[in-house]
């Protein structure tokens, strides 16, 4: 669960362990670290030793070979396209991915986790893969002839699946690429990633010949966004969830995602207008994470609206922590996407033509259950009820939970039919 776990034996190490946790915690890719400081220890006296201060990290620049190789490649290509990964979601990275993009002008696409990694209104971004296939965003995926993967991890759900007679793919990261059955790059660059995009920007500003050539597909693929997004139904669809959502929240407001179906749809329909606004997990994908994330988020960005989603399986794994959240006065709103179900696992279930079996579960009265943790509580119960219980919650402040009755069928109309029959259509898909 950690990237280091130490317990610490003598106090004469403290100050060595204790640096060397950060320093573990803070390089790529960043994450957590356990130390362990047994009672006996902690009830010694310590020697006076100084702390170890940490220094500047300088991260190592790219080879100029492998520079050289990759902007080959780029400079050759008919169709390229650049996919934002994991590790391109990282806020030191904002400006300098923007640039790269705007001084290559080749449209971009996302992976789920690299969503929002770069700054909106470059007017080249044409999707985020959702899925691994067939998605809206895979008719430019499929068609590309090199990929330019800034920041890829495999530890993501693949965006695209790699194949004999698929794209030129040039990893450019931290770290190398683990390579995979379906993702075994041709070209990598690999150093501080920020001096590797100002190097090949260096290196192709001006001289790429198709820079654009996948653009025009760019409208039809984002209209698809468009689809059910204000329709009246109620329970209310996916898409329309996601349009309110997106109403309500301001361009630096943070919507953190739970594990769920709702996930899909907030990873290709929700538009960020500024990096890391949209936190979700495309690798453990763990129920439960939801509601803590959103509680960091709240803590440390107190003057920004914070929206935690949740599906009523995923909040009710975690849902105790509602006690923390108003202990510590957070200002939090919680929208549970209710549909009495495991639907993701349904969905699952129906594309690989399974019985529909063990999915539905019964849920408390989230009113009440809010109410009891002394947060307020808002069931939303028509289609245009939605955006202004959020808007109030917002204003209000506290801690706040609305629930809405979502209605699933979309996940099959959309994800296993409608796109389904795209990809015969074009002949997408290639590889699996
Ligand atoms: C801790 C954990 N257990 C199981 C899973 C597998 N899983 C992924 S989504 C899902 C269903 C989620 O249901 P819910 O939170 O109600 O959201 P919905 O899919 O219905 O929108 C399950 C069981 C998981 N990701 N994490």
């Amino acid at each position: 669960m950690t990237k280091m776990a130490r317990q610490i034996v003598s106090t004469a190490t403290i100050p060595a362990i204790v640096r060397e946790a950060f320093r573990v915690a803070q390089q790529e890719r960043p994450g957590p670290v356990h130390l362990e400081l047994p009672e006996d220890i902690a009830g010694e006296h310590a020697p006076d030793l100084p702390c170890i201060p940490p220094h500047p990290i300088e991260l190592p620049a790219a080879n100029p070979v492998a520079l050289d190789r990759a902007a080959g490649l780029i400079l050759g290509a008919d169709r390229p396209l650049i996919m934002l990964g994991a590790a391109a979601s990282r806020p030191r990275l904002t400006d300098a991915l923007s640039d790269f993009i705007r001084r290559l002008r080749v449209p971009f696409f996302t992976t789920q986790m690299g969503k929002g990694a770069a700054a909106g209104g470059t007017n080249l971004y044409i999707g985020t893969a959702a899925l691994s296939e067939r998605d809206y965003v895979h008719q430019a995926v499929d068609r590309a002839d090199l990929i330019v993967a800034i920041g890829h991890d495999t530890v993501e759900k693949p965006p695209f699946f790699m194949g004999p007679g698929g794209p030129t793919v040039i990893h450019i990261g931290y770290l190398p690429a683990t390579v995979e059955e379906v993702f075994f790059p041709h070209a990598e660059v690999i150093g501080d990633v920020a001096i590797t995009l100002a190097r090949l920007a260096d290196r192709l500003e001006g001289k790429l010949k198709n820079a654009s050539a996948l653009l025009p597909l760019r409208e039809q693929i984002l209209a698809h966004l468009a689809d059910r997004a204000t329709e009246g139904r109620f329970p209310l669809t996916p898409q329309r969830i996601v349009h309110d959502v997106r109403q309500v929240m301001p361009d630096d407001g943070i919507v953190c995602l739970d594990n769920g179906m709702y996930k899909i749809w907030f990873a290709r329909n929700y538009r960020t207008h500024v990096a890391n606004t949209l936190l979700l997990d495309n690798a453990l994908a763990t129920m439960g994470a939801g509601l803590p994330s959103a509680m960091m988020a709240a803590m440390l960005f107190p003057q920004r609206r914070v929206l935690a989603v949740c599906g009523d399986g995923g909040f009710m794994m975690n849902s105790q922590e509602m006690e923390t959240a108003v202990r510590l006065g957070l200002n939090l709103v919680v929208l549970i996407i209710q549909d009495n179900a495991y639907g993701m696992i349904r969905w699952k279930q129906v594309a690989d033509g399974f019985a529909d079996w063990g999915l539905s579960f019964g849920n408390p009265d989230f009113v009440k259950y809010a109410e009891s943790y002394g947060a307020k509580g808002t069931r939303i119960e028509t289609a245009d009820g939605l955006a202004p219980a959020l808007e109030a919650a917002f204003k209000a402040g506290g801690v706040h939970l609305a629930s809405v009755p979502v209605d699933y069928s979309e996940n099959q109309r959309v994800l296993i039919e409608e796109l389904g029959r795209l990809a015969k259509s074009e002949g997408a898909g290639n590889q699996s």
